[in-house]
């Protein structure tokens, strides 16, 4: 029998602007009530970056992160996953801080460096659209930089939130390369299974968002670690859907939420994350197949238990 689709839930992310959509969560409370949705819609895993209250800058302060985590722990029983990417042009320091403070269930780990491209965002926009000084110039600098993932820094981050804290990973691979960096690790003992891979298309710098993409990386991941991990999707933008539908029918789980897609439809806003949790829920039901409970995916993925958390 297929097992139950995990359904990963990412509502705020650090990529996003303001401006982009007014339905971005951006306060502590909207991060909260976001995340508390989105589980309650059918999300198993929330996962989290914070932001700048006042300016809606991505922000890697531990204090902004604990004013929302214990609300969510508080008001649901969704894994609780806490981003080490970060903002682009964070150290990896700063991108660590909230988790070694935090030391959650899990926690994402970016498994390569890539060259990551929003400038092309920068077209939708005019210069009177903008809300925050910060946004335009924090878009137009993607164009020279490069989201640093180096072997040592992704060692450092799995000796000093993976082993000192039993905090489990959402191994972010943007290319195929980056399931053989991971390849070394599990090699060298550092990553031990059941591992959590999350397969990404469509972000400019990664692998594109064509199927045949989804469908090799997959079989790549098969040849090197058989039955050791469990798989998802996430594509951004338009793609966000048709890869979640294509990942639950070939046996993967799913990832969605307004860090990955502000949309819902062609040209139209989702209102919320839960709006995007509920569709990919109801093709996942319609397809036949069912939405992992949070402690169904713990057990899949070993988690150390909501209770282990220090929030
Ligand atoms: N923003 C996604 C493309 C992270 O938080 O570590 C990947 C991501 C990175 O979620
Ligand atoms: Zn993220």
């Amino acid at each position: 029998m297929a097992k139950p689709v995990i359904i990963t839930c990412a509502v705020t992310g650090g990529i996003h602007t303001p401006t982009m959509s007014p339905h971005l969560p951006i306060t502590p409370q909207e991060i909260a009530t976001a995340s508390i949705e989105a589980a309650e819609a059918g999300a198993s895993i929330i996962h989290l970056h914070a932001r700048d209250p006042e300016t809606g800058k991505p922000d890697p302060r531990p204090e902004t992160f604990m004013e929302f985590l214990p609300v969510i722990k508080q008001s649901t029983d969704a894994v609780v996953n806490v981003s080490t990417g970060g903002g682009l042009g964070m150290t990896i320091d700063e991108r660590l801080a909230a988790a070694t403070t935090a030391s959650p269930e899990m926690a994402s780990l970016n498994m390569g460096s890539i060259n990551f491209g929003l400038f092309p965002l920068l077209d939708k926009y005019s210069d009177a659209d903008w809300k925050h000084d910060w946004e335009k110039p924090f878009l137009e600098m993607t164009k020279d930089f490069i989201f640093p993932n180096t072997f040592a820094s992704i060692e450092y981050v799995l000796k000093n939130l993976g082993e000192e804290h039993g905090t489990k990973f959402e191994f972010e691979c943007y290319d195929l390369g980056h399931l053989y960096n991971l390849a070394y690790f599990v090699d060298k003992g550092l990553i031990k299974p059941p591992f959590f891979i999350q397969m990404i298309f469509g972000i400019m710098g990664g692998m594109g968002a064509d199927p045949d993409n989804l469908q090799h990386v997959h079989n790549t991941a098969q040849k090197l670690f058989g039955d050791d991990y469990e798989w998802s999707v996430l594509a951004a933008g338009r793609h966000q859907m048709p890869f979640a539908t294509q990942s639950a029918i070939l046996g993967g789980n799913i990832r969605v939420g307004l860090e990955d897609s502000l949309y819902i439809g062609p040209k139209k806003l989702a209102t919320s994350n839960a709006e995007q949790v509920l569709k990919i829920r109801s093709i996942i039901e319609n397809l036949g197949l069912t939405v992992a409970t949070p402690d169904e995916a713990r057990e899949r993925l070993a988690l150390k238990g909501g209770d282990m958390v220090k929030f």
